[in-house]
């Protein structure tokens, strides 16, 4: 698929952009991932959670005090000249809207997965399947959260076989590269190995 990277004109010869949309329920890790990865400072969108929103969204992860309310940015230069543009999508069901536009020419999505709350990634994946756009299953590995077999996970997932699954630690780049890798992999499959 080889016209799914494209050269912009303002980057050198040579190089490649891509742009991806990190996406998960509520406090799996998004804005940390994004974080942890982009070789600029990222771009937040961060605001208080407060009893108002309690009425409006579900939110089972009680040790956060701030949540995503547009989008997260980033950027990071992998091997092969390639150039990734991260969105990341705020976790509540209610700006499904928002991340529909976030995908639009988006040319992959990387799902995060908390194994305590798999189906609370449903929605991110059908917005994906709705979208078309190729994406890779990344398990968010908190403390304490059960570990599945792969089959398990993409079974729970409904998974289709060709989509790709990886576990990492969101919060360190070594780690977190680990997804970005294996999606634009995917996404560029046959094209060109990435490291
Ligand atoms: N143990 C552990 N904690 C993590 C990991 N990734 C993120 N966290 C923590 O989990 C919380 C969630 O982080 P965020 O990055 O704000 O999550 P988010 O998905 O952007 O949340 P919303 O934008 O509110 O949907 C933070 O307190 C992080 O420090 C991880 O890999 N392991
Ligand atoms: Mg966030």
């Amino acid at each position: 698929m080889v016209s799914n990277a494209f050269s912009a004109p303002y980057l050198p010869a040579g190089m490649r952009s891509v742009k991806i949309v990190v996406l998960g329920p509520f406090g799996v890790g998004k804005t940390s991932y994004i974080g942890a990865i982009s070789e600029i400072a990222p771009l937040r969108t961060e605001e208080r959670l407060t009893r108002a929103g309690q009425v409006v969204d579900e939110l089972n992860v009680a040790t956060k005090s701030t949540t995503t309310v547009a989008l997260d940015f980033g950027r990071r230069t992998l091997g092969g000249g390639i150039v990734v543009y991260l969105f990341g999508a705020p976790g509540q069901p209610r700006f499904a809207d928002m991340i529909r536009s976030l995908l639009d020419g988006a040319l992959g999505g990387l799902v995060l997965v908390d194994t305590r709350r798999i189906e609370e990634s449903f929605e991110s994946i059908g917005l994906l399947e709705e979208a078309d756009v190729p994406y890779v299953i990344a398990v968010n590995t908190f403390a304490g959260a059960p570990l599945y077999d792969e089959a398990v996970l993409r079974d729970a997932l409904s998974l289709p076989p060709a989509r790709p699954v990886v576990h990492l630690d969101a919060r360190h780049l070594e780690s977190a590269k680990t997804g970005l890798i294996a999606l634009v992999a995917d996404i560029l499959r046959p094209m060109r190995s990435v490291t």
